[in-house]
């Protein structure tokens, strides 16, 4: 029925799809049921939008991209992976110095497997989370950066769906179809890791999700860039390229609320929240609940603190930690300890476990260290109005559902409490029903004026690919 599908016009790609009918094959069958899901997931009432996109067209660093108006259905989903390196080795772990895989070692397959899948899996689950927000953006160029968001979470849902496709054969093409079968938030059949289960519902949570959450991406796919199968490490160099945006939109995103926010409270010399909810801007203390709720969901993502999973990754070579090749140790850590924290008799210690076995933790360390950077980045936005308030990380065991943390409650300072104490206090810590009921209340209807913005959002520095930022991104036909 779709055999008459030019892939080689329609999917922009550099690994040769036109010769390779086996593949072709496969993707016939699934190309369709990703665009059933996209229509049916995708973002709503999107599908006769033009919108003003790029578009994945080469590894070519310099024009990998290019920009035009696009009906998001007809977007052009490639498959790209950076260059291959000749004689690249397999970096660490036990098989160190053997050359790279072109392959899937037969012995590691199901691990693999699983590492491409539970990845991929993240992809249209996202999609999935944010399907509903077009409907209430705070202006055209927002409207526009969601899409661009989405559609790429798509193309790396493809990413990942060839891997599968060209190396796994039935098995592969079978998690290919179960890909687009769970649901975010579904009871029966959810995406596979918990913060892809959590709604995403409004603009503040958006930006939130791909300032934390999309750097868990970023630091995920960084580690996989180094693995030794080699195919999954070009892929994921090249997901990276774009990943960069998606962070952008997060850390600007937020902080273009922080920065109206703060004009707000500047101009009419308020700190209270109340007063401030009622000149229509998110409140600091708002926002700070938010910032908690997804910085610990996201810390969850990592993994367990202490995991022989991710010893195996390491060991067998399939995943790497982050910048693993420069970093200056034997790359086997074989000897090596690593600090993690974990709670006994009632108060958070630190103990050293053989860094093998910590190597979530290791990556959690390093993602921390840049999300302290852009919060501190919002808080000189802050500072700059003249406002006392500081944007604040919680404690790295407050609210945690996965590794040495689960089952404990932490206040946001570290504090080990009892349950009890605990939930007396979660309002303050956590955004509230009714901060969602105001925060959505605030988000009624989207604002579809080119260069018009809403109250609760400073309009950003520059638009898109140099175009202004009163430019027409969507034309809503
Ligand atoms: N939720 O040994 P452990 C992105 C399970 S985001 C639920 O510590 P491991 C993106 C775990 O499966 C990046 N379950 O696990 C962002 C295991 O189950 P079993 C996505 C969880 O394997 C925004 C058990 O607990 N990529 O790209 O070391 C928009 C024991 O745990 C969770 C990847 O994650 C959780 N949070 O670590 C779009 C990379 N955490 O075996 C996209 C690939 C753990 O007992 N994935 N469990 O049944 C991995 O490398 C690893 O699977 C993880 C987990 C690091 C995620």
């Amino acid at each position: 029925m779709t055999s008459n599908i030019d892939y080689i016009d329609k999917i922009p790609n550099n690994v040769d799809l036109g010769r390779d009918r086996v593949l072709q094959r496969a993707l016939e069958h699934w190309q369709p049921a990703y665009m059933g899901w996209w229509y049916d997931m995708g973002p709503n009432e999107s599908h006769d939008y033009d919108v003003y996109l790029r578009t994945a067209i080469s590894v070519d660093a310099e024009g990998w991209a290019q920009f035009d108006y696009v009906k998001m259905p007809q977007y052009r989903w490639g498959i790209f992976l950076v260059p291959p390196t000749q004689g690249r080795e397999v970096n660490f772990g036990a098989n160190k110095g053997q050359p790279a895989w072109q392959d899937v070692p037969g012995e590691y397959r199901s691990m693999l497997r699983r590492i491409i899948v539970t990845q991929g899996d993240t992809e249209p689950a996202s999609v999935e989370q944010q399907r509903m927000l077009g409907m209430c953006a705070p202006s055209m160029y927002d409207l526009r950066n969601i899409y661009q968001v989405n559609v790429e979470e798509g193309r790396h849902l493809w990413a990942m769906v060839y891997l599968l496709h060209r190396y796994f054969g039935r098995d592969g093409r079978e998690e290919a179809e179960a890909l687009l079968d769970r649901r975010s938030g579904d009871a029966d059949n959810p995406r596979i890791l918990g913060a892809f289960n959590e709604p995403t519902p409004d603009w503040l949570a958006f930006y939130m999700f791909t300032f934390f959450t999309d750097r868990d991406g970023k630091f995920q796919l960084s580690s996989l860039a180094e693995s030794g199968f080699d195919p999954l490490a070009r892929t994921c160099r090249f997901m990276l390229t774009e990943e960069a945006h998606h962070m952008f939109v997060g850390e600007t995103g937020v902080g273009r609320i922080v920065e109206r926010t703060a004009q707000v409270m500047a101009e009419n010399r308020l700190e209270n929240p109340d007063q401030v909810r009622a000149l229509g801007v998110i409140d600091l203390q708002t926002i700070q609940r938010y910032l908690n709720f997804h910085y610990s969901v996201t810390l969850d993502l990592f993994g367990g603190d202490v995991s022989s999973n991710a010893a195996s990754y390491y060991t067998t070579g399939l995943k790497g930690r982050y910048e693993e090749t420069k970093v200056d140790d034997d790359h086997m850590l074989t000897d090596a300890t690593y600090k993690v924290g974990t709670v006994s008799n009632g108060r958070v210690i630190e103990e050293e476990i053989p860094a093998l076995n910590a190597l979530n933790e290791r990556l959690r360390d390093d993602y921390i260290g840049e999300v302290q950077a852009g919060v501190d980045r919002w808080n000189k936005v802050i500072e700059k109005h003249g406002v006392a308030f500081r944007l604040t990380l919680p404690h790295k065991g407050f609210h945690r559902e996965i590794g040495n943390y689960a089952g404990h409650h932490v206040s946001p300072d570290g504090e080990v409490m009892t349950e009890a104490a605990w939930n007396a206090r979660r309002n303050e810590w956590m955004p509230s029903a009714g901060d969602y009921t105001f925060v959505q209340a605030m988000m009624q209807g989207r604002v579809v004026e080119p260069g018009k913005f809403a109250n609760w959002i400073a309009p950003p520095r520059r638009g898109i690919h140099t175009k202004p930022i009163d430019f027409e991104y969507v034309r809503f036909n």
